[in-house]
């Protein structure tokens, strides 16, 4: 089956259910990723900002805990700031590796990274990082590798499958390795509502775009102007749930599939899971990690985590 055959079952599959949803992954198309780095700007959407000054504030003592000569395996392609901060300050890094799906995005995010970091040994590997890869072999031994998750994507992830992911880098980290990890922490429910349900209505646009995308590349025929962005905060589970809620009784098909939905009926299009200290350190630990030290901003809105292998 290629690819885009199994893309395509799993997008049917995930609309067949009683609760239509689509993955969040889907959100990524070009404009979606345009969409997705300006909503890294909004005043509302604290996470960006906050990780970024957490990094900044602590990089010398992060520098220190990554030691020399390590491998630094980005799971994404790499293009934030927060990378580029790691990579000024990491020292005799033996080598980058950013693991990414999209190679064209990767590939083109690699190409940057090395006219930034010329004495950086930057090899990008196209996999799906949800399962175990193969790492490249650097042209220096590293000394151990350290997996990178910034961005809480992690909250991406429902509690088993965000285990299961954590085991993945457990192994990529390997004997010695360690994680540095970006981890959105529970707060005032109204500091989170407000980060997805902007003023400026971009996180409603890159909701919307999801089904634009799926019109341009799955053969689908959302009527983009007969849905509404809906995003809410679930205090009880730790998570804000995205949804586009249908604004009439439709049809829209998706390949050859048809599907009916009703007036208020809604589809799931992502969960953005929120931890607490204990919380996250318990899934960690389902994982196989310790966590080694936490570093937080003044209100302890993120988190930024390095856990060593158990
Ligand atoms: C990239 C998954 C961390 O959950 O905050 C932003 C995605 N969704 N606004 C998040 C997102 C709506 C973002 N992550």
């Amino acid at each position: 089956m290629t690819t885009e055959t199994a893309e395509l079952d799993q997008i049917v599959s995930g609309l067949s259910a009683p609760q239509k949803r689509i993955s969040s992954k889907y959100f990524y198309d070009e404009r979606g990723s345009q969409l997705f780095d300006d909503i890294t700007q909004l005043p509302e959407y604290y996470l960006t900002n906050t990780e970024l000054g957490i990094m900044r504030n602590n990089i010398a003592e992060i520098a220190e805990l990554v030691g020399k000569q390590a491998s630094l395996i980005e799971f994404g392609s790499g293009s934030s700031l927060k990378t580029r901060i790691l990579l000024e300050h990491l020292s005799e890094l033996a080598a980058y590796v950013p693991v990414d799906i999209s190679k064209d995005h990767l590939y083109a995010s690699a190409q940057k990274i090395r006219n930034s970091f010329p004495h950086i040994d930057v090899l990008p590997v196209v996999a799906d990082f949800t399962q175990e890869f193969a790492l490249p072999k650097p042209m220096v031994m590293p000394v151990r590798n350290i997996v990178y998750f910034p961005g809480s994507t992690i909250g991406n992830f429902e509690h088993d499958t965000a285990v299961s992911l954590l085991r993945v880098m457990h192994h990529e980290a390997g004997k010695g390795g360690a994680l540095l990890i970006g981890v959105d922490l529970q707060k005032d429910p109204a500091i989170i509502e407000s980060a997805y349900n902007d003023s400026a209505g971009l996180t409603a646009e890159f909701n919307l775009n999801m089904l634009r995308h799926l019109n341009r590349n799955f053969g689908a025929s959302f009527d983009i102007e007969k849905f509404a962005h809906y995003a809410n905060y679930d205090q009880d589970e730790g998570r804000v749930v995205i949804k586009l809620v249908s604004q009439a009784d439709q049809t829209f098909s998706v390949g050859d599939t048809e599907f009916d939905i009703a007036d208020g009926e809604t589809i799931l299009t992502e969960y953005s899971h929120k931890y607490t200290l204990d919380g996250f350190a318990a899934m960690a630990h389902a994982a196989g990690f310790s966590v080694e030290k936490v570093w937080t901003d003044d209100e302890s809105l993120f988190s930024v985590q390095f856990l060593t292998r158990q």
